[in-house]
């Protein structure tokens, strides 16, 4: 393999970091499962516009290619090789009173984890067979719930057109066909072995073989960020005792997805800002400032709809959930208060 054409306007992480020396150390090195560079790097190399653009296929993928991954996680993270990563799911440690008790500004709240398998290779190089077992592993672990997390698996083969779009629609389920998974090797065998599981109130979902082996869900309509959170932790307590997930002390929960490493947690709300949407750079100010990360409402990558946003913690690594969480909650609080500082007299 030869190094790829790069284009000068790349702004991805990949094209910062993946100089013609870090190549040619990489270049010829392969994980015991088998994963390359060229699988590591192609979703960003395919897809220029890439913010990131590299994906692991095993845990080891982020050892054997650290001299690639390294330098990304800790402009994404802030997190240097010798840091060790802790975790932190007590809701007691939380002060998230509801940021908009009146429910003018937002509209959910949606706190998500990724999850993978110990020891099973990761979406971008899953046989059909391991990924057939992830989805039946995870079924087993998930009949364990009980009362409000009680629930139904939809898997993808065989759902009506309509059922996903209106799942999708509602903010639900994943979307179909995303290119940047796609390049990555991920969107193989689709629609088989992939799926959502969801409580009655649609307040608790799985995503079974998407981007993560397991993406945990728990989302309602309004702010009351602690209620999310602690569905979310009484979710996690009943599934990891079922299933053991890849972790290490270093990493946290390994993920396909560098930026999804440590917590795998993102942390979200969707909220209207229409004032301090006619001001990008103080509202950027804000969100800096605490950690957050600013998308449409339509997932990633899509476009924000008028004046609502996807507000969310960017960093998952070196910091717990509840600082995670913390973060979202106390730049939240400083956004509806700069917004009703803009707001016409
Ligand atoms: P991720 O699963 O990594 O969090 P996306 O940004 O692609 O990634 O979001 C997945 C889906 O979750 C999208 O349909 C998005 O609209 C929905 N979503 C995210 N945050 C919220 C929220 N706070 N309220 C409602 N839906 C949300
Ligand atoms: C990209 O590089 O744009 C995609 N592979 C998605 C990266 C994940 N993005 C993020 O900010 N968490």
């Amino acid at each position: 393999m030869d190094y790829p054409k790069l284009p000068k306007k790349c702004k991805s992480l990949l094209c910062k970091y993946l100089t013609p020396k870090v190549f040619d150390t990489l270049k010829n090195k392969k994980t015991i499962n088998g994963f390359t560079l060229e699988l590591v790097i192609n979703s960003g190399v395919q897809n220029i516009d890439s913010s990131i653009g590299v994906y692991a296929g095993d845990e080891e993928s982020y050892t054997t290619f650290a001299a690639l991954f390294d330098p990304i996680i800790k402009e994404y993270h802030g997190f240097d090789t010798q840091d060790k990563h802790t975790s932190n799911l007590n809701p007691d440690d939380l002060n998230t009173p509801n940021p908009d008790s009146e429910g003018k500004f937002i509209v959910s709240t949606r706190i998500r984890v990724g999850r993978n398998i110990d020891n099973m290779h990761l979406g971008a190089v899953i046989s059909q067979g391991q990924r057939d077992l992830v989805e039946s592993t995870a079924l087993k672990a998930l009949s364990a719930l009980e009362g409000e997390l009680a629930g139904n698996y939809y898997p993808l083969l065989g759902m009506t057109k309509e059922l996903q779009d209106d799942l999708y629609k509602e903010h639900l389920l994943f979307k179909e066909g995303d290119r940047f998974l796609d390049a990555a090797g991920y969107n193989r065998n689709w629609p088989d072995g992939r799926g959502i599981y969801h409580n009655h109130d649609k307040t608790f979902l799985v995503w079974i073989n998407e981007e993560d082996q397991l993406r945990i869900i728990s989302i309602q309509q309004g702010g009351d960020i602690k209620e999310v959170f602690i569905r979310l932790v009484s979710a996690l307590k009943v599934i990891e005792t079922e299933v053991t997930f890849a972790y290490n002390n270093h990493l946290g929960y390994i993920t396909s997805c560098p930026t999804n490493l440590g917590t795998a947690m993102r942390a979200s709300v969707h909220i209207t800002l229409p004032n301090l949407a006619k001001d990008m750079d103080a509202f950027k100010a804000i969100t800096d400032k605490y950690y957050l990360q600013i998308r449409g409402i339509n997932g990633e990558h899509s476009a924000n709809e008028g004046s609502v946003y996807d507000i969310s913690n960017q960093r998952r690594l070196g910091i717990t959930e509840v600082q995670a969480v913390q973060n979202l909650h106390d730049g939240v609080v400083a956004l509806i208060g700069a917004e009703k500082t803009l707001a016409p007299k």
